[in-house]
């Protein structure tokens, strides 16, 4: 089986600067080698080029979507790359690069699909529209553009809209939702597993229950984890902490439980900054965790 590396070193979907050096970092933490041993061909791709930062006076929608333009152009390009790689049935590995990447790889790899599968492995939900988010960053929107929810230079990329439906969403590690996504999850019933429902079920039943959920409804999952999905303290170089969260050890266990079940048909793991880190521990942390995804074992 081959795996195609994409790296995406965008920062502009939120405001603190770094992320856009994640792939280097988790390269730098040896995932080529890492995948290499569990016997995987691996194409390394290098990194899509990112266009320039906006200003208000380059944009009027600039407060409330920023760097809408270069954030779209970007994604247009992650797209087409993502797409070219499912046809020609390798796995996407998309490294971040923060979190409005996951409108491309989706836009990518979703047409692949009937009934395409998301894992959104995250503190937040990604939620927002431009009128509900409180930030205008892009990478808290993500995952509602790919629901179709959103500015059209987003939701329409790739041609299409949308990407996923609400039913076939799993949300996990949520613990910083706001008001507008709240209510949006209610209404699309959107089936999440805050940090209350990991406590009181345990990461295992939490994945048994995804991976049973997602199994009978879809025929393609991506898992688009964001590292500050994971306890600060596991992964303190990301743009956004929010303590509470899942460990190391229930990030590995979860990650395992996918290889086990042969489910995930493409991955992406964004908002690492190298900037905000400790001596690369979240892009070894990341790149630990691809390793149990492809299904390495201890013994
Ligand atoms: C917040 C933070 N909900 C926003 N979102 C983050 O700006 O929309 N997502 N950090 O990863
Ligand atoms: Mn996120
Ligand atoms: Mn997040
Ligand atoms: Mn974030």
């Amino acid at each position: 089986k081959k795996i195609s590396i994409i790296g995406v070193p965008m920062d502009l979907g939120q405001t603190r600067r770094g992320v856009d050096m994640g792939p280097s970092a988790i390269r730098y933490a040896g995932v080529v080698e890492r995948l290499e041993r569990l016997n995987y061909e691996i194409e390394d791709l290098g990194d899509i080029q990112i266009g320039r930062a906006e200003r208000e006076q380059d944009s009027p929608v600039h407060l409330k979507l920023r760097n809408l333009k270069a954030v779209a152009e970007a994604n247009e390009k992650l797209a087409a790359i993502v797409d070219e790689v499912v046809q020609k049935g390798h796995f996407p590995l998309v490294l971040g690069g923060d979190h409005s990447i996951a409108i491309g790889t989706l836009a990518g790899v979703a047409k692949h699909y009937e009934n395409l599968g998301v894992i959104w492995y995250d503190a937040h939900g990604d939620l927002n529209t431009a009128e509900t988010s409180p930030s205008g960053n892009i990478h808290g929107m993500s995952l509602a553009v790919s629901l179709g929810f959103g500015h059209p230079a987003l939701t329409m990329i790739g041609g299409y809209s949308p990407k996923v439906k609400p039913e076939n969403i799993v949300i996990i590690g949520a613990r910083s939702l706001d008001e507008g996504e709240k209510q949006l999850i209610k209404e699309k019933g959107i089936k999440v597993y805050t940090m209350h429902e990991v406590d009181r079920l345990g990461m295992t039943t939490v994945m048994e229950e995804t991976i049973a959920y997602l199994k009978e409804r879809t025929d393609g999952v991506h898992l688009s984890l964001d590292l500050d999905g994971l306890d600060p303290h596991d992964a303190p170089g990301v743009g956004t902490p929010v303590i509470g969260g899942l460990t190391y050890r229930e990030s590995h266990l979860a990650m395992e439980m996918l290889a086990e079940a042969q489910i995930i048909t493409s991955a992406e793991f964004v908002e690492v900054n190298p900037i905000l880190d400790e001596r690369n521990k979240t892009a070894s942390t990341a790149v630990a965790l691809m390793g149990s995804l492809f299904g390495e074992k201890l013994v």
